[in-house]
């Protein structure tokens, strides 16, 4: 018998970032952060957080989890149902934006307590076993003096816990980005990737001219040089430069995931499970990465991404990304390159609770 649900509970912080970010499209000062916690009737609490990207958001995002929770309280614990109920229900309202947040957050929350009630790490629940997935640190190398980022690198690679990192790039001016690839490329080992992310700044034209200089600096990928939904421009570019283009952090759904497939707009899928639809969305993502022969790398949300990357056939690179790590009571580990799924039930996600306490945001 499946357990029901019996309550949805949501909480927002505002928790410190190590190295806040600076990217091409401005500063994030802090992670404003939305924690689920989704109980059943036998006593499983399943946890997920949703990053709502500025503490603006965080009010309004918790209403639209509130909004979603009142629907399946009392529901199954049947993630797919549970999906396809709220889809059907939000139809006429086009499922994106805060909403599509708030039902990827709950449909995640769901399958860590479903996962907790088989007793299993959510890897093994989707048929798979905790394999290794290479991890790249990403928590740095954000806009800023290239001069000082050569250094930056070796502290982001030093313990040799990860196996590549990424620079920020989409400064005003170009030479200023490729004084920062050349520092960084030439102080990292050559063995050791260097991931390159454009934040869509980029009109198409201009994306096209630097990625054709930044072609030959042995960057492993470049990410997102131009609006995330112009396939058709990341296909120009892609097909212009030997480099692999990635993208997939603003794919809402695997919907969009075919188009962008259809218009061969990238070599490399980067799927963000709050913005592909949680588990759920993700599944149906990798399946189109494997059926397309695609790399599929993570954005975010380590913790759960491990899990995922780890049951997809075509995975790649986990992006590690610290910003929860003050709230979490057991952050991800990456040891020698590589994160595996921890050998627990669920997701593995627990509170600090003295510490949602200290950041909470009434
Ligand atoms: C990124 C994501 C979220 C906030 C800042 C920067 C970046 C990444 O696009 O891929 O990590
Ligand atoms: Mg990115």
């Amino acid at each position: 018998m499946l357990p029901t649900i019996s309550n949805i509970r949501a909480r927002a912080v505002a928790a410190p970032i190590n190295r806040p970010p600076v990217s091409a499209s401005g500063p994030i000062d802090k992670a404003a952060l939305v924690l689920i916690d989704l109980e059943t009737d036998g006593g499983m609490i399943g946890r997920a957080y949703l990053f709502a990207f500025t503490p603006a958001m965080l009010a309004p995002l918790l209403q639209c989890v509130k909004a979603v929770a009142d629907i399946i309280e009392g529901d199954s614990l049947a993630p797919l149902s549970l999906d396809a109920k709220l889809r059907k229900r939000f139809t006429l309202l086009d499922p994106k934006g805060l909403l599509g947040l708030a039902l990827a957050g709950v449909d995640m929350a769901a399958w860590d307590a479903l996962a907790q009630h088989q007793a299993l790490p959510l890897v093994r629940l989707l048929g798979s076993e905790p394999v290794a997935v290479p991890a790249y640190n990403s928590c740095g190398l954000w806009i800023r003096d290239p001069a000082a980022l050569a250094d930056e690198a070796e502290e982001l690679l030093d313990d040799g816990r990860f196996g590549g990192v990424k620079l920020r790039v989409g400064r005003p001016d170009f030479a200023q980005d490729l004084a920062a690839v050349r520092a960084v490329r030439a102080r990292i080992a050559d063995d050791v990737p260097l991931m390159s992310d454009f934040n869509q700044s980029l009109t198409a034209n201009e994306a096209l001219r630097r990625c054709r200089a930044l072609d030959e600096e042995g960057l492993y990928w470049i990410e997102e040089p131009v609006r995330h939904d112009d396939y058709a421009g990341c296909a120009r570019i892609a097909a212009a430069i030997d480099t692999p283009l990635q993208i997939g952090e603003n794919l809402l759904g695997p919907f969009d995931m075919q188009k962008a497939i259809d218009e061969a707009a990238a070599s490399y899928y980067m799927p963000d499970v709050q913005r592909i639809g949680g588990v759920t969305g993700w599944l149906r993502a990798a399946a189109l990465a494997h059926v397309h022969d695609l790399d599929l790398s993570s954005h975010l949300f380590p913790e759960i991404s491990v899990h995922l990357l780890a049951a997809s056939p075509t995975r790649h690179w986990l992006e590690y990304m610290d910003w929860a790590n003050a709230i979490l009571a057991e952050p991800l580990e990456i040891v020698d390159g590589v994160a595996r799924p921890p050998d627990r039930p669920g997701v593995g996600i627990a509170w600090n609770e003295d510490a949602v306490e200290r950041y909470r945001v009434a």
